[in-house]
């Protein structure tokens, strides 16, 4: 059996490598010619733990071939970027492209699987018209399902082998036969149901998250109005049984949570009002945080100021940029007037104005250093060993990543977004 994985990202390459580290012999393919290129050499595009030696060992053993064209393959996995445009409507162009880019290469019984998230009954509408410009016949002997993924960055292939999947099929047979292709390396339960299911599954999860986080972000804002800390209050209140608060930040990014909320509120405007106003409080806190910042910072310099920023990655411990709120506090900060200068251990080439190549360079004149993504690096940090301004910054922990202790003891003044200062 032969597998074509289309789209070599985040999802797609992690995918084709553990198929092809089971024994499957998989052919990636990727319009991007450059990561193309570098994947073939065993050089990574993307960053994920264990992704490097499942690359070589996949490459070695001959699992492995890559290229910017489909090849003919028994079974087809479509994992592609699902944006959405500039108004909040979803671009299908890339799915449908991807879908279009393989039907010259079908055979009787080939089976095609969509990984991306979609707004639902995109399978019906963009993949199954271009499917159908085929010899063959649908849930006859071409068979479709979505077997959305369900994997966090930075623990893919610990969460690739274990989590539950939910396969969808545009026919009975279409899921089984997904289901028995996954069951190659997946030891959680694989649930069946039919394509438009799986497809409001997994925009529900991602949902779920994001409405749950604008919650926390809402109580951050009344808890900061009020001179709590809702750090210590949701802890407290995650102590009963049934309550589950997630935690606050400088906004909710990457290319799933702050996406997928928005598919949903395309396809039902009138019922999507929590939703949709979720959105709209997580998009607004980077402007909270660089209100906070301003407010900080005119209790202490005059004229003007200097902000670096730790963290540009959207979340902790990976590298990807991708809607990172960290990007738009500094947008906000420099709305204000206000020097910003920024360092991530996990973004490796310079691709942000404001960045530095080190820490100490980021923070040598500033008045206020933001933690904006919790990487372990910075949690490691000893403050007493930085080499900053005197007095020292005052630090805003966006994240409730660092010790408050250790930066008092080194004499910085440590504030949190939602502790009800200043
Ligand atoms: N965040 C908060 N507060 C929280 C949790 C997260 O502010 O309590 C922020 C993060 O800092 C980050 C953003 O939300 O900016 C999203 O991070 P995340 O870790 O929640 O999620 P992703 O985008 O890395 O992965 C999500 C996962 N979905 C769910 O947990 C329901 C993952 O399982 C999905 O596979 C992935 O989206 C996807 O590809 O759809």
């Amino acid at each position: 059996k032969k597998i074509c994985v289309v789209g070599l990202g985040y999802i797609g390459l992690p995918t084709a490598v553990m198929f092809a580290n089971s024994g499957v012999y998989v052919h990636g393919v990727d319009i991007n010619e450059k990561a193309v290129n570098m994947i073939a050499n065993k050089q990574l595009h993307i960053e994920e733990n264990g992704l490097q030696e499942r690359l070589n060992r996949a490459i070695d053993e001959g699992y492995f071939t890559v290229s910017t064209t489909p090849v003919e393959a028994e079974v087809y996995i479509v994992a592609v970027p699902s944006p959405i445009n500039p108004d909040n409507t979803a671009n299908l162009e890339y799915i449908r492209q991807a879908t279009a880019s393989i039907v010259p290469y079908l055979k009787p019984g080939a089976l095609v699987i969509l990984e991306s998230t979609v707004p639902p009954k995109t399978v019906e509408n963009v993949m199954l018209p271009e499917l159908r410009k085929s010899n063959l016949t649908l849930g006859e002997n071409l068979f479709v399902a979505h077997s959305p993924e369900r994997v966090i960055p930075g623990k893919i292939f610990e969460e690739l082998v274990n989590n539950d999947r939910i396969v969808g099929g545009i026919t009975p047979e279409s899921a089984e036969l997904t289901k028995l292709l996954y069951k190659t390396f997946v030891q959680g339960e694989i649930h069946l149901t039919d394509a438009t299911t799986a497809e409001l599954v997994k925009v529900m999860e991602n949902t779920y998250r994001d409405v749950n986080i604008a919650f926390a972000n809402e109580l951050a804002k009344i808890a900061e109005n009020i001179g709590v800390d809702i750090w210590e209050a949701i802890r407290f209140a995650n102590f009963h049984p049934r309550v589950n608060i997630h935690t606050p930040g400088p906004g909710v990014g990457g290319h799933c949570i702050a996406v997928d909320p928005w598919f949903l509120v395309e396809l039902n405007p009138e019922n999507s009002d929590i939703i949709h106003k979720a959105r709209l409080t997580n998009d607004s806190m980077p402007q909270f945080v660089a209100k906070k910042a301003n407010s900080l910072l005119s209790g202490r310099t005059a004229g003007n100021s200097k902000v670096a920023i730790l963290g540009l990655a959207f979340k902790g411990d990976v590298d990807d940029m991708r809607e990172s709120p960290s990007l738009k506090v500094i947008d906000a900060l420099q709305q204000y007037g206000i020097e910003v200068s920024s360092f991530d251990p996990h973004i490796k080439e310079l691709q942000h104005p404001t960045q530095k190549a080190t820490l100490e360079e980021a923070i040598e004149d500033a008045d206020l250093i933001i933690l904006t993504t919790d990487h372990t690096d910075f949690k490691q940090l000893s403050p007493d060993m930085l080499n900053t301004k005197e007095p020292k910054p005052f630090v805003l922990d966006t994240k409730n990543a660092l010790s408050r202790e250790k930066w008092e003891q080194a004499g910085f003044h440590y504030y949190k977004l939602g502790d009800g200062s200043p």
